[in-house]
């Protein structure tokens, strides 16, 4: 250790690294002090308040908390003197004063039990305060016990520091003083967002997961087994452990993994009794002939035998196996196509993708990547040669400027923006860009609210500001990229004072950003589907790449061009090829080299024409050129614009499997159902937006006969034909791992090792690339290529018959299509209805009440759901989630395709907003 500090430890010469605390010199050493108040997990300031970690130092007249005092040169230590017992026994007679008896403790596993029993202190000897708290059980997922609560501040903390949530807070002084949600509100009536991060940190059980209590506030059943696995949710990745009871999972809790660090979000945390909902498929089921396609949606997922009929699995297999082979055979292989899923595991997707292309013969395959960042990936590979992010998101924290367009992360990507605003209170200056307002314009420095559609003028301004002031890295455009001239001419016309005029923003703003973005020493931009989901999603996308490569703004320390990318594992399925043109690895298809060289490991010819795309593949299905289709863990029935039309493509289908864990809208129009097992019930490897490999555990047995989604898709090609004969999924990722440059380095055994493993990595011993492109970019010239974009308005504008622009997404507690979440008991009682978001403004101006029953029509459809009145809605544009089934947003949204990523417009078409009541008056 350089400039180590030596000193005495009970006796021992020792050495402190720099900065380090006397308790954590103490704890790396072996030694355990008691705590409280201390925290010692990344995030976690020490305080210092609660005096359980109290040492004598010699000559120092009083003790020391050891959690916030450094030894120094020299200094004598000791942490077991008696009059340093002495003192932490009295701290513990005093808060033991105060807690409920031992019998009636909340969580007598907590760290304050645990150390008062190490500590021999069973009883008090001072008097307890009169008045003790009541217990708040007002919240679906956190019960609070206050009567536990010793102020140690660590919930503040949490809540304020770590997750920067801002909702917990000390009230009163002294011997008053207490914890409060906002202003004392009861804790569901509070801005609480449910993280949980306070209940992880509570060190006494007064903040606890209500699954792991009875009514009474006594502790109800208790884990006995926990297993390391990962969220199943969004792209993050967190790491956490299922606690589980008798093959049910009671609890979850967050680990430190490189994407969370122990911090999860209210889904990870509190959304994964999805899994034992009664409603999973449990058998293989065959449509009855007495069931017609045109009523499917008639059918109750919770009894599916009115349509369906149980199967055993050899019979439903054949019948699945065998009406796909029936249509390649007779209709020819492009007239089959597969949607594989972005849920399940990187093996899995690899395996679909496989099946698809060798026991179907086509490149009709794809995935959910299409509705999502197609359009980014589009313009990335034209632009940079690789179609993942340059940084991982936690870079934010080396960064001065960050730019957010067209992405919620404190309700998408939850964990990420607990970074992001970790950031910005370090003094990062963050800009949001974004037509609505949202969670993170309070952090923010700047909030650009420009009109939806603008994305290319708006980002054209700042490209030509850049360029017209000289704020560019000339040296870095020489060395790295191609094609400035081109794009300085062909934004010269873009001034700010004219984009002003399309984009709303005013073009000193314009300036104003584009000189902090340029000018910053470090910058990184976020950006989600506000960018892609467009008719213009690539050129948005482009126009985000010629920034950063005008300035820099890549491959250093806290820079960089972050997609965030969505499902848990949209990165793994599509680097693993579930896409129609590229083969693993983004090779492309049409590539006859390449082909050679999958067909000689796969042993099977492979089509030389790239496939069909989602929607194209549903317009082919419509046209009945498509008649057979295998979707596996997908729901286009919800997820797909412009819903009627899907959903009579997916009736007119001649052969339709579906392989899920519940009976989706989508499953519901299946000839045969295959019952997959769901996430904790499976092993396999993610990977998340950072180019994290990751593995999750299977933690519990899977219902009834329901079956890894690996060893069905396996069962399907053994009955078209392909003789495989995996017997786990690490024969499938060590497959797939010979064939994939990027994962070299990342062997199964290493992954199971290390848990997480960043690619590229080429070697065993290569650590895994974070930040990259430091030196080049992947392609033929080793630049990066500028491509400018001219300005095109969206597909439909809005009108005199539909005035309202109507934009689509999601909320923090459901789950896109809510296949799983409305199926999670605590996320679907916090929002268990649909609502349509306006402007207040707008509704005074409709004369619509909040919580008024409207109908909201667009030219393909019109569904009614209650009105919310939402400030962060700018006036004209209306908000709708789309995952509510009984008011499916999708049947309005507008299918036109970006030309490049063929990506549908889902976040802008022109609406209508009728009143309801009105009708039922005349
Ligand atoms: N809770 C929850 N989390 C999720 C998901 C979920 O379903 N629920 N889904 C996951 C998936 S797959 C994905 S892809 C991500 C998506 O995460 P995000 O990309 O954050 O997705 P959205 O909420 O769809 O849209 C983001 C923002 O785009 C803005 N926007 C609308 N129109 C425009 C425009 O024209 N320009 C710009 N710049 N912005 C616009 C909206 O106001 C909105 O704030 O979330 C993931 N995380
Ligand atoms: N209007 C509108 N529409 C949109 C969007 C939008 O912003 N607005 N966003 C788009 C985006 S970005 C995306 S990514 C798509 C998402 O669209 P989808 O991927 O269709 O949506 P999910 O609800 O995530 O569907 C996943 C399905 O997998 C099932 N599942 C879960 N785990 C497993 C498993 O282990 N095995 C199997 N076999 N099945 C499993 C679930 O039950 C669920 O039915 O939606 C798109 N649609
Ligand atoms: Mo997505």
């Amino acid at each position: 250790m350089t400039d180590a500090i030596r000193f005495t430890l009970d006796g021992h010469e020792v050495e402190a690294a720099p900065g380090e605390t006397i308790w954590q010199a103490a704890q790396r050493l072996g030694t355990e002090i008691p705590h409280l108040c201390h925290k010692p997990s990344p995030g976690y300031r020490p305080d210092g308040n609660c005096r359980a970690c109290m040492v004598e130092i010699e000559g120092e007249r009083t003790l020391a908390a050891s959690c916030i005092r450094q030894p120094a040169v020299g200094m004598k230590v000791k942490t077991a003197s008696e009059r340093a017992k002495a003192s932490r026994r009295m701290i513990f007679e005093l808060l033991l004063a105060d807690q409920p008896a031992q019998e009636k403790a909340h969580d007598p596993a907590s760290s304050f039990w645990h150390w008062a029993q190490a500590m021999d202190v069973a009883d008090s000897r001072f008097p307890a305060r009169p008045a003790r708290p009541k217990p708040d059980s007002s919240h679906p997922a956190i019960a609070v016990n206050l009567d536990a609560c010793i102020q140690c501040n660590l919930c503040v903390r949490a809540c304020r520091e770590v997750q920067v949530n801002d909702v917990i807070g000390m009230a009163g002084r002294g011997h008053e003083s207490e914890i409060v949600f906002d202003f004392a509100d009861p804790m569901d009536d509070s801005t609480c967002v449910a993280c949980g991060e306070c209940v992880q940190a509570c060190p006494t059980g007064a903040l606890m997961p209500a699954s792991l209590l009875k009514e009474d506030g006594l502790p109800g059943k208790q884990p006995e087994r926990e297993v390391d696995s990962l969220c199943p949710y969004c792209g993050v990745g967190c790491q956490l452990t299922f606690q589980i009871e008798d093959n049910r999972i009671l609890a979850v809790k967050g680990r430190d993994g490189p994407a969370n660090h122990n911090r999860l979000c209210v889904k990870g945390r509190y959304g994964f009794d999805y899994v034992h909902s009664p409603e999973r498929l449990t058998k293989p089921l065959i449509r009855r002939e007495d069931a017609p396609k045109a009523r499917a949606l008639d059918v109750d997922p919770a009894n599916p035998l009115t349509h369906f009929r149980e199967a055993s699995w050899e019979e439903a297999l054949e019948v699945a196996a065998t009406g796909l082979a029936r249509i390649r055979d007779t209709h020819g292989p492009d007239a089959l196509a597969g949607f594989g899923s972005a849920k399940g595991s990187n093996e899995e997707a690899y395996l679909f993708q496989k099946l698809v292309r060798t026991g179907f013969g086509t490149n009709n395959i794809d995935h959910c990547t299409r509705l999502c960042h197609a359009s980014s990936v589009a313009a990335l590979m034209e632009g940079i040669g690789s179609g993942a992010v340059t940084a991982p998101f936690y870079e934010c924290a080396n960064s001065d400027v960050i730019i957010i367009i067209g992405a919620t992360p404190t309700v998408n990507h939850p964990v990420a923006a607990t970074f992001i605003k970790n950031a910005a209170k370090r003094g990062a200056k963050l800009v949001v860009m974004d037509p609505r307002g949202q969670g993170l314009t309070r952090h923010a420095h700047l909030h650009l609210q420009f009109r939806g559609g603008t994305d290319v003028a708006l980002l054209n301004g700042m490209i030509h500001t850049i360029i017209e002031e000289g704020l560019t890295d000339p040296a870095y455009i020489e060395r790295f990229t191609e094609g400035f001239e081109e794009l300085k001419a062909r934004t010269t016309a873009f001034t700010p004072e004219r984009m002003e005029g399309v984009c709303g923003i005013p073009a000193a703003t314009i300036r104003e950003v584009a000189r902090l973005y340029a000018q910053a020493k470090a910058a990184m931009i976020f950006w989600g589907m506000g960018v892609s989901q467009h008719t213009h999603g690539t050129d948005n996308a482009r126009c985000l790449i010629a920034l950063a490569l005008l300035t820099g703004q890549v491959g250093r320390p806290g820079t960089g061009l972050h997609p965030l990318r969505g499902q848990n594992n949209v990165q793994g399925a599509s680097d693993a090829g579930l896409i129609p043109m590229f083969l693993p690895d983004y090779r492309p298809v049409g590539d006859a080299e390449i082909r050679d060289s999958f067909e000689a490991a796969w042993g099977r010819d492979i089509a030389p024409h790239a496939g069909l795309t989602v929607v194209e593949i549903m317009n082919a299905a419509h046209r009945g050129d498509i008649s057979g289709m295998y979707i596996m863990g997908e729901n286009p029935a919800m997820s797909d614009p412009d819903q009627s039309h899907v959903r009579e493509a997916l009736a007119k289908l001649d052969h339709l499997v579906v392989q899920e864990i519940f009976l989706t809208e989508t499953a519901a129009f299946a000839d045969v159902i295959l019952p997959a097992t769901a996430f904790p019930e499976k092993d396999g490897s993610f990977t998340n937006t950072n180019r994290q490999v990751q593995i999750g555990r299977k933690a519990i047995d899977a219902p009834g006969d329901a079956r890894p989604d690996w060893w069905i898709i396996q069962e399907i090609a053994n009955r078209l034909g392909l003789r495989w004969h995996y017997s786990h999924p690490r024969e499938a990722y060590e497959e797939m791992r010979g064939l994939m440059p990027s994962i070299r380095g990342i062997s199964w055994e290493r992954l199971e090792r290390a848990g997480s493993v960043t690619y590229p990595c080429d070697s065993a011993d290569d650590p895994g690339q974070e930040v990259i492109f430091g030196d080049g970019f992947p392609t033929e010239s080793g630049k990066a290529r500028f491509v400018a974009a001219d300005i095109l308005p969206p597909d439909e504008m809005p009108d005199k018959d539909y005035p309202f622009v109507l934009t689509t997404g999601r909320v923090l507690e459901h789950w896109h299509t809510g296949a799983m979440t409305r199926r999670a008991t605590v996320l679907d009682a916090i929002e268990p209805e649909p609502f349509c978001h306006l402007s207040p403004a707008d509704l005074v101006a409709a004369g619509i009440e909040p919580g008024e029953t409207i109908r909201v029509r667009t030219r393909r459809g019109a569904i009614a759901l209650k009105a919310r009145a939402d400030t962060d809605m700018p006036s004209g544009t209306i908000f709708i989630p789309f995952c509510y089934a009984e008011a499916a947003a999708n049947f309005l949204t507008n299918p036109a395709l970006d030309p490049f990523g063929k990506i549908p417009e889902l976040k802008f078409c022109a609406a209508r907003v009728e009143r309801t009541n009105l009708e039922a008056a005349e």
